[in-house]
Formats: structure tokens, sequence, C-alpha cells
């Protein structure tokens, strides 16, 4: 039976039934006598940027007291191109200490979610970052994701440039329906409480999420080839004269089942900046149309691209566009990590990116940050790998705000391997976690420096990346040492990506624990240390030495591995 014809998953009755995003969500946030709210409106709360969860390290002992689960809220915040005012960030800050656990987590896609906010506080918090004009829609669910671009705000015109984009694609996709509004800011339903029209979505939204980055060469620190639609800036003469497209990409798979895969996007043409929302529309109405709503394992645009084939799905796209893409335009990127310290714009503004491990801002680091800003010089700029620029500051600011960041120790300096790192959140708040992740990682790091160390690499950038599980959060498989959890403790080790994330990484060792993770390495590295070639990097060396086969597209992410090594 063709898939468009099979019987569709639960999640599309709920939102057909939904009354555009409604559900019974507002009675649900009154009732007292649980923690939680209704399954269905479980579902469509993600469209509003929130999910409830429990805390996993006190589910046994709650289950044995025969105590509902320690019910909380984790709210994400829609950020395009992860821009904030210091007076956006005290807003958020003051809801992560007053209503929720007191951190602030950066996100892998430039926003910032909050953990542990009960049900009591959920309202007040939402109300809370909205006088700062901040919100949370369509930050999960169905729709079009928080949009992410490249963070060089020293690089001027040309960071302006892709910020705006991002933000016009954003606001170009956000859904019309007046839910969010009405449930969490208390606007009045319009008389007569006619249904919202959704131009672009419809009733039934996408059939999954749907991802979007602006990327700025040669830096991909966007992760470009992992995003479901990603325009690459083209420039000429210090201005964007355009985008080169590329869609299809995506990275969460389920171990075991090799008909999920994570796939990079393909190359599919280049559009004028005037452009592209309309090719965002186009391809979003695309995926609308011709993705899987029976099975929400394939329902993401990779296997819709995958399905139809690419050529296919280009014609559809173009059909419905105006003036169809043109062909691609070359650019290269050099590497995808962030760039951290103090840079200077032609303008005089400086620019300090700071590392924040795993993305989670708590204690010291969050009072300095605090300091800065107060001193309302700049703004905060969330990047796509976990960090923090603080970024626009006058030439008469900067002495004030350096103060601030030695006094803090916010210019701690981290190794190669630490500064290329990203860890998705994991245990104990993230319900599909297998293994830890964030609470891991560095202390892994730490273990492997020591190799490195030794090496005489300690310097070296070396993009690693852990997920608790292989959804692919902290897009590991596309970095050049790639874990992903299997079971408490084990994980599968990846290798082999490029250091620009242009390319997958492959299976090398499966259910390894820290021992082994840190046995396996430790050749490589040596190896790579001796017989490099000159700036060779970490992810190219390992598949031009053969330690595992080079993956191209998603489809072969499982070839060409030994049959021990076969899900
Ligand atoms: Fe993610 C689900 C955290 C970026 C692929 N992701 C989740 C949930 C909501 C778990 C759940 O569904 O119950 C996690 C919440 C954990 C927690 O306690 O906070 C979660 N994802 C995150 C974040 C916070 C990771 C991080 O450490 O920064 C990132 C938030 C991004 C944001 O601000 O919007 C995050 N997630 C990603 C990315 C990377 C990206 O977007 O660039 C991916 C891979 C790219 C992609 O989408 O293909 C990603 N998350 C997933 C998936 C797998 C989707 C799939 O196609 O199979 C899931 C599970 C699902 O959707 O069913 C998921
Ligand atoms: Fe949770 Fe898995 Fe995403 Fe990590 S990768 S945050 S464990 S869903």
């Amino acid at each position: 039976m063709d898939i468009l014809e099979r019987p569709l998953s639960a999640n599309e009755g709920i939102k057909s039934r939904s009354n555009y995003l409604r559900g019974t969500l507002a009675d649900g946030l009154t009732r007292v006598e649980t923690g939680a709210i209704a399954d269905d409106d479980q579902q469509l709360v993600k469209f509003h940027g929130m999910y409830l969860q429990d805390d996993r390290d006190l589910r046994a002992e709650r289950g044995k007291q025969r105590m509902e689960k320690a019910f909380s809220f984790m709210a994400r915040m829609r950020v395009p191109a992860g821009i904030l005012s210091p007076a956006q960030w005290l807003a958020a800050e003051k809801v992560a200490i007053q209503r929720g656990n007191g951190t602030l987590r950066l996100t892998t896609r430039q926003t910032i979610q909050f953990h542990g906010i009960i049900k009591s506080n959920l309202r007040p918090a939402i109300q809370e970052l909205n006088t700062e004009l901040l919100d949370t829609i369509a930050a999960c669910g169905d729709v079009n994701r928080n949009v992410v671009a490249s963070v060089h705000p020293w690089r001027g015109k040309l960071h302006e440039t892709v910020s705006e984009m991002a933000n016009a694609i954003a606001t170009h996709l956000l859904p019309k329906s007046r839910a969010w509004h009405e449930i969490w800011v208390g606007e009045e339903r319009v008389a007569g409480g006619e249904e919202t029209d959704e131009p672009i979505y419809g009733k039934t939204y996408l059939p999954r999420k749907f991802k979007i980055a602006v990327a700025l060469p040669p830096y991909n620190d966007v992760d470009a080839l992992a995003q479901d639609l990603a325009f690459i800036a083209i420039v000429e003469h210090d201005r964007v004269i355009g985008y080169t497209v590329a869609a299809g990409g995506g990275m969460g798979m389920t171990h075991g089942e090799p008909d999920t895969y994570p796939r990079p996007g393909d190359i599919i043409g280049f559009c004028p900046p005037e452009q592209v929302t309309d090719v965002a529309e186009k391809i979003v109405t695309v995926q609308r149309d011709f993705g899987d709503r029976s099975d929400r394992k394939h329902a993401r645009l990779k296997y819709t691209m995958d399905r139809m084939g690419v050529g296919a799905f280009v014609d559809a796209v173009n059909a419905r566009l105006a003036t169809p893409l043109q062909p691609a335009r070359d650019f290269a990127f050099v590497s995808a990590g962030d760039k951290l310290g103090w840079e200077t714009s032609a303008d005089g503004r400086s620019h300090f990116s700071l590392y924040v491990e795993s993305g989670r801002i708590s204690g010291r680091q969050m009072e300095g940050l605090h300091k800065i800003a107060k001193l309302d010089a700049g703004r905060f700029i969330i990047t796509a790998n976990q960090n923090l620029v603080l970024a626009a500051i006058p030439p008469a600011r900067r002495d004030a705000v350096a103060a601030v960041i030695a006094e803090y120790g916010l210019d701690q300096k981290a190794g190669g391997l630490r500064r290329s790192a990203i860890a998705c959140v994991a245990l104990p708040t993230c319900g599909l976690a297998l293994a830890e992740s964030e609470r891991y990682l560095p202390h892994l790091i730490t273990r492997l420096e020591g190799v490195l160390d030794r090496l005489g690499l300690g310097d070296e950038d070396i993009t690693i990346r852990m997920t608790g599980c292989p959804n692919g959060c902290g897009r590991p498989y596309m970095s050049e040492i790639g874990l992903v959890g299997r079971t408490p403790g084990l994980y599968n080790l990846y290798l082999g990506a490029s250091h620009t994330a242009m390319r997958m990484n492959k299976l090398y060792k499966r259910d390894v624990g820290d021992d082994a993770i840190v046995a396996a390495l430790t050749p490589l590295f040596a190896s790579f240390a001796r017989d490099r070639q000159p700036g060779e990097k970490f992810g190219d060396f390992v598949v031009r030495t053969g330690v595992v086969a080079q993956t191209v597209t998603g489809l072969d992410f499982h070839e060409n591995l030994s049959p021990e090594l076969r899900s």
C-alpha cells in the first residue's frame, strides 16, 4: 500500500482534534490533583514549546513509595539566530532561578531550555518571558523549529544579514493559531471563537519536526547538512548575493532498525535572498503533502526525499516556485566549531565567545553573566555548539565587560577536545535517554585529555559529541568522534566525520564503556600524532588510513560494517 494511503499515526488524530493546538490544555493546567496533564495534551504542549518530564533519578524510589512520578516541565524558548538583548537574558535567568531548577541550558539549536518547572509555575514563567517579548511558540512539535544561524558578529553586516534571514524565515513559518497566546498569556479568544486558518501548515501541521539553518561560510557552526533545510550564504564583494540550498539532512535513528538512519542533506540548488522564504515555504509544503503520516519513525523530510528520489523531490519543489532553483554555487567550510575568545569587528566593537560546558549555565558563570547583562553593553548570542557570545560591545564598555569576565573566570581555557565537544541533556530529565551524556562527557574528556597531552595533541581541535540515545540531539554522527548511548554506561563509538561536518562518521566499536573508549582511542590518537599528513584532521586521518570506511549518504551509514558491528 502506498505510504500516503496507510492508516494515520495516533498523533495525526490528536492534532486534527485539537482545534488548532488548544486541546484541553487550559483546563489541564488548573487541575491540582496531578503534576501532569492529559495524554493528548502532552503531545500538543510540545507545539507550545514545552515537554512534560519527570526526574528519572527519583523514579524508582517514588515508584516504591507508590507516589506519582516527580513531574515537571521543560520549556524551550524560540530565539531565531540565538540573539537576546541583556534584558531578555535577565528575564530568562529570573525564570530559571524562580520557576525552574536554577540553571539555564543552552541548546544545540541556539536557544535556552528551562528544566524543572512545576505545573503551577508554568504559566507565570511563560508570562514573565513574554514581558520581554520572548516566546516558546513552535520550539517543539511538528512544525518549523527554532531557525539557527552562524554566529560571527565580528563579520559585521554579513552576520546581520544571515541573522535577519533566519528571523524572516522563522516569522514566515510561525503557526498562525492564537492558541499559545490564549493559553499562556491570556489573550481573549476572537468573537465567535472561530478556528484559525493555517495557510502553510493546514490543520494537522507537518508529519514531523522541521529544522532550518542559515550558514555563513567558511564556518559551519550550524551543521548545515544535519538540517532538514539549510541556506548556505554565498558571499561576493562582502555581500550575500544568495544562498546555496541543501535539503534532507537529519540525525535521528533507532538502534537495531537499519531503515532508520542519519542522513546528510543534499545540495539542491541556489536562490537569491528575496526567494529564500518562498523556497522554505514550498519545501515545507512538499513535506506537508508527501511526508509519511503513518509512521513517525519515517516521517522526516530525509525519508520523504529518499522515497521520492532527490530529483523528483526537487521537481516537486520547483513546480511550486514561481522561478525554479538555480544551479548550486560553490562554497567551502573550514570548521564546525566556535572560535572562542575576543574578536573585534571593523566598527571597533568587541565580541567575546565563551565556552559553556555542555551548554549548562549555573553558579558562578551565571553570576558573572548576570553582572554583564546588567552592564547593558551589547547582545547575548547563543551558538549551535552550546556556547555563548557576548557580542557588539562598544569600545567604551569593553574594559568593564573584560573585568567581569576575568573576575568570574568566564575566560577559562579549554583544550582542543573539550572546546569542540557537545553533549545532549540526557539523564535525569530526558525521557528517551538510554545512558548519561551531559553529566558524563566532561569526565571522559578529562581522561582523553591526559592521552592527548602526552602525545602533544592537547590543543588539537577534534570534534567529539555524545548523546544518551540514538536520536542525535548533539548531532553525534557529524563529529570526528561520536558516542551514542546504548544502555547505562555503554556507548557505540563512531569515527570519521569530517572536521567541517560535511561528512558523517561510521560505527567503529559497539557497546564500549569508559575504559574501553579510552583504550580504543589511545592507539588511534598515537598513530594520528605520528602519521598524520600536514594539516590533516583526525576525522580525515581515520578514513584515509582505513580505520573506518567513508559514509557518503544516509543509506550507506549502516553499510560496510563488519558483520559483528551490524545492528
Ligand atoms: Fe532533540 C527529542 C533535547 C536538538 C533530534 N530532544 C528530544 C527531547 C525533547 C526528548 C523527548 O522527545 O522526550 C529532548 C529533551 C531533553 C531534555 O531533558 O531537555 C531533546 N534536542 C534536545 C536538545 C536540548 C539537546 C541539547 O543538549 O542541546 C536540543 C534542543 C534544540 C532546540 O533548542 O530546539 C535538541 N534534537 C536536537 C537535534 C540537533 C539539531 O536540531 O540541530 C537533533 C538532531 C537533528 C534532527 O532533528 O534530525 C534532535 N530530539 C531529536 C529526536 C530524533 C528526531 C528524529 O528524526 O528521529 C528526538 C526524538 C523524537 O523526535 O522523537 C528528540
Ligand atoms: Fe534525550 Fe536522546 Fe536527545 Fe539525548 S539524544 S537529549 S538522550 S532524546
